[in-house]
């Protein structure tokens, strides 16, 4: 079927016969994250209207109190797979502790768990911009049958079995990998369908778009100030150009698509920088080394770091693997 026509549905189910040994649980955790991203979807894109019917701590006329939308996303994509029985363990930047479920099923024993970032770049929401939800997925250490522990949710990177985002942009898109690379799908409003728009994404090899917050300038380390000031300099195709929206799934999906780099470095201010390894950091990073790309903290690949908690942050550089390993250049040299 010509690529144009097929719907991640369709995807889904054609793809799983490449997974060995699949028992067709990962494509049906899958379909629970696509209904869950319609769900939010929804609800993101009447984020405007707050005012006309009610917004964060008012009542609705159904009597109950209006949430959050980050609030709300977070509870819409734990309800969806608790309701499917679909996976053994949640964690969420939302929740302080990870969630163990119980499947009432004795028969279907789960494997996997799912880590959400349900709402990532919320402050934006307010203004009408881009923001986006992250997964990633594993297979969980601990026996089947038996409650999850955290050993289960602090697992390296590497380990993922599948990786993602949806993107509320201009159209709403999920973009995910299942370690065969990745595809982007677009979401048709009117349908209520997802059509693969953006078959085996790739990140160009290099890039003239930067991405960080430069008003923490001050507060940088300075191999990061040293490689602005790079990217800044007349030279070959610099200046570069300097984008940040200030939502990660938005700069990545944009330096993915034309080539740059995203860095949220540490700094004399926060120690780790801001993002999270499990939430935000490795779900990334996967995609990103799935579509030719890189992420590292500045000096060790992402993926490979063992957690030690399930909020942990961590420095972060990822995109177009050259301006990576400059990037990485830079920060050796004070390393
Ligand atoms: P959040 O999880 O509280 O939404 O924070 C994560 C977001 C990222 O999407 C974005 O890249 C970054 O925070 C922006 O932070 P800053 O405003 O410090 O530049
Ligand atoms: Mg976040």
């Amino acid at each position: 079927m010509d690529n144009k026509y097929r719907t991640l549905g369709e995807f889904i189910i054609e793809n799983q016969a490449s997974f060995q040994y699949s028992s067709g649980e990962l494509s049906k955790l899958i379909n629970a994250l696509r209904l869950a991203a319609k769900v939010v979807n929804h609800e993101v894109n009447k984020a405007g209207l707050v005012d006309i019917i009610g917004g964060a701590g008012d009542t609705n006329v159904q009597g109950e109190d209006q949430q959050k939308l980050d609030v709300l996303a977070n509870e819409k994509f734990i309800q969806t797979l608790k309701n499917r029985e679909i996976v053994c363990g949640i964690a969420s930047e939302e929740e302080d502790d990870f969630i163990s479920i119980n499947s009432q099923d004795e028969n279907h024993q789960n494997k996997y768990i799912v880590l959400i970032d349900p709402l990532d770049g919320s402050s934006n929401i307010d203004v009408n911009v881009s923001v986006g939800s992250i997964f990633s997925i594993y297979r969980r250490i601990t026996p089947v049958g038996t409650p999850v522990t955290l050993e289960d949710f602090l697992q390296p990177g590497i380990n993922q079995v599948a990786a993602g985002y949806v993107i509320y942009g201009t159209s709403t898109m999920l973009v995910y990998t299942t370690g065969h690379g990745v595809n982007g799908f677009t979401l048709n409003p009117a349908m209520g369908t997802f059509y693969l728009s953006h078959p085996d994404m790739s990140f160009p090899e290099t890039g003239r778009i930067y991405s960080m917050n430069e008003g923490n300038y001050v507060h940088f380390p300075q191999g990061v100030k040293d490689y602005i000031k790079y990217c800044q300099m007349e030279e070959g195709d610099r200046p570069y150009t300097s984008r940040y929206i200030g939502s990660l799934v938005s700069d990545f999906h944009r330096n993915m698509i034309k080539g740059g780099i995203y860095i949220y470095p540490k700094s004399s201010v926060a120690s780790n920088g801001k993002l999270r390894l499990l939430y935000e950091c490795n779900p990334m990073a996967f995609l990103a080394e799935q579509a030719n790309g890189k992420a590292t903290d500045g000096y060790r690949r992402i993926m490979e770091i063992q957690p030690t908690e399930l909020h942990q942050r961590v420095p972060f550089f990822c995109g177009s693997s050259k301006m990576v390993e400059k990037a990485e250049s830079f920060m050796a040299k004070y390393a």
